[in-house]
């Protein structure tokens, strides 16, 4: 990977948060998500390079479009493995309600875990507590030690956690330490990056989401130099989700060993799980966030807001991009 595909990646998920944005509030999230992930799709298309989905829309026969295993690009120049969200958060974007974005992680070939699709108990934090904190810690453990680490008394702390059933405990345990628990009902990509940057006011994400967004979590904190660990859970009584009422413990261990995963309690470091000689993450607002706000439809443009993050060049950039309309007049500064 070079350089000149950061500007490329930017592009992709620009134009997937635009696709989608044409939809939110609408209460249509599979349209969302298909809108997205067509745009997603097409502006790949376009790039010199043998590109392949990794993480995606599901398997083939479950997604016509970016599938796992899907080829990319021109079919020429770097191999790029992807990771892909092209609509994180459905249900935020499909209920205009705030942090759902397009998100992609890219890598070297072979430079993205290749996660299941089952939970994944994660732990992200600040670069200042990398290393530190440690998911196998208790949540009381961490925060004594995230307070110690950004000098922070443990009441200004703010945990995020996904409004959940398998949270209850978790969530008890936060607040019986003093800091503030702040639930979110999706989107904890977001969340989690938002823990590699000071001035979010999110010092920490707790809890079980998807495996696939975790590796794009962690594909964003390696490049960030902040935290993340994941763990895959494979237990239905932990997970505590509709999505796996007739899903056993044995009959999803048996999954992972069919995929290769024998060591079915290992502790992935953002390393592992993005362990590429580069990583670049980019992410686009939909609707307005944590990090960068939202698509905005004007007469004469259209706006985007969005963050690309690449070891390429060690940096982390936020870009407002004016969409200039056929025939525009006037486009205001902001
Ligand atoms: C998780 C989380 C995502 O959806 O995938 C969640 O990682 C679904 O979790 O950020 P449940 O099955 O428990 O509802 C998101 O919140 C949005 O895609």
């Amino acid at each position: 990977m070079d350089r000149t595909l950061i500007q490329e990646i930017l592009e992709v998920v620009e134009q997937a948060a635009i696709a989608s944005a044409r939809l939110t509030g609408l209460g249509k999230k599979d349209d969302a998500d298909a809108a997205a992930v067509e745009a997603m799709r097409d502006r790949m298309g376009q790039i010199e390079m043998q590109g392949r989905i990794v993480i995606g829309e599901g398997e083939r026969d479950e997604a016509p479009m970016l599938y796992i295993g899907e080829e990319v690009g021109s079919g020429n120049g770097p191999g790029v493995d992807f990771a892909v969200d092209p609509c994180e958060g459905t249900n935020l974007c499909a209920n205009s309600q705030r942090g759902s974005m397009a998100v992609l992680a890219a890598s070297d070939r072979g430079g993205l875990f290749n996660a299941p699709d089952f939970y994944m108990k994660k732990l992200a934090a600040p670069p200042a507590a990398k290393g530190k904190v440690d998911i196998r810690k208790s949540a009381t453990e961490n925060i004594a030690i995230l307070s110690d680490c950004l000098g922070l008394s443990v009441d200004e702390l703010t945990i995020v956690v996904m409004d959940r059933a398998r949270h209850k405990d978790l969530v008890s345990e936060i607040r019986s330490t003093g800091a503030r628990v702040q639930p979110i009902s999706d989107g904890d990509v977001q969340a989690a990056i938002a823990c590699g940057f000071a001035g979010t006011g999110t010092h920490c994400l707790m809890g079980i989401g998807a495996a696939p967004e975790g590796v794009i979590s962690a594909a964003a904190m390696r490049a960030l130099g902040g935290h993340f660990q994941g763990q895959l859970v494979y237990d239905p009584a932990i997970a505590q989700t509709s999505e796996w009422a007739d899903y056993t413990k044995e009959g999803n261990i048996a999954r992972l060993n069919e995929m290769g995963i024998t060591d079915i309690d290992k502790i992935y470091e953002a390393e592992e799980l993005a362990s590429g000689e580069n990583v670049v993450f980019a992410g686009s607002g939909i609707t307005d966030g944590l990090l960068f706000d939202g698509v905005k439809f004007e007469r004469d443009c259209t706006r985007t807001s969005s963050l690309v993050i690449s070891t390429l060049d060690s940096t982390a950039r936020f870009t407002n991009t004016v969409h200039i309309k056929d025939g525009a007049q006037s486009i205001a500064l902001s």
